[in-house]
């Protein structure tokens, strides 16, 4: 991160060096387009080296799938409610979208798995330094939101996970541009198989442009609010509570 900042002050520092530079030459029309040209070419390059938000993360080929795909924090979930649910094979269990929308929604895995879907295949990145690449398949969040009515008061998104660490229930929570990003979808599908209990079943969250920690698992609840304060420990999720992790874990 402060590799990517100094370089950037780098980049900046010598564009506007070159510029003083140039300035006495300006007044010919053909060096005025050269210098904008130069201009926006520095402005895509500042854009790539800070990172568009919009971006969309690598994606890969099944020939890329990792043989592995470690199971890591929760392994399963023994709260009595989720402990019924999955062994009915989640077939009455349903998802809630609440908070700040004009429509609560309260929808089961078979009209998740109706809704248009997104597949694809991506490496998920550990803080702990490993990764592995997975197919994925689920509902795009975007469409969830625009269907329950996001209020415009609404600034973050809240997972709700039916797990706890060391008597603390797992929730994360992302910012609108994640959570209308093209590949953050809910996840009901691995590898095309249903999504596994160890994976987050029956619902995890995919967030590809941010650090594992922030994929929650188990997702039983997604509350649209204003404000992270309120809820938990305040600083938006487990991780970010229990040791400080960043907030915003973008890769
Ligand atoms: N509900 C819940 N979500 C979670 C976790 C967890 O313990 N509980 N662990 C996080 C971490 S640190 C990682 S790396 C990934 C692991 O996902 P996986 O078990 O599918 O590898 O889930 C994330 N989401
Ligand atoms: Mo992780």
């Amino acid at each position: 991160m402060t590799g990517l900042v100094s370089r950037r002050n780098l980049l900046v520092g010598g564009g506007s060096l070159l510029l003083a530079g140039c300035d006495r030459v300006s007044s010919s029309p053909t060096v005025r387009e050269t210098l904008s040209w130069g201009e926006r070419a520095s402005r895509s390059a500042q854009r790539w080296l800070i990172g568009d938000r919009q971006a969309l993360a690598s994606e890969f080929t099944r020939a890329d799938l990792s043989p592995v795909f470690r199971v890591n924090g929760s392994t399963h979930v023994t709260a009595a409610d989720y402990m019924r649910h999955a062994a009915n094979g989640f077939a009455d269990w349903t998802l809630a979208v609440d908070g700040l929308v004009a429509q609560p929604l309260s929808l089961s895995l078979g009209a998740l798995r109706a809704a248009p879907s997104r597949t694809q295949i991506t490496r998920h990145d550990c803080v702990e330094g490993w990764s592995a690449i997975a197919e994925w398949t689920g509902v795009p969040l975007g469409l969830l939101l625009r269907r329950a009515g996001l209020s415009t008061r609404a600034r973050y998104i809240v997972f709700h996970c039916a797990d706890s660490l060391a008597g603390k229930p797992y929730y994360e929570s992302i910012d609108l541009v994640d959570a209308f990003h093209p590949q953050t979808i809910l996840a009901y599908a691995m590898n095309r198989a249903p999504l596994p209990i160890g994976h987050g079943a029956p619902l995890r969250l995919r967030v590809e442009r941010q650090l594992g920690y922030k994929h929650a698992k188990y997702v039983m609840r997604i509350e649209a609010v204003e404000s992270l304060s309120g809820l938990h420990g305040g600083k938006g999720g487990f991780w970010e509570d229990a040791h400080d992790y960043q907030w915003y874990a973008g890769i």
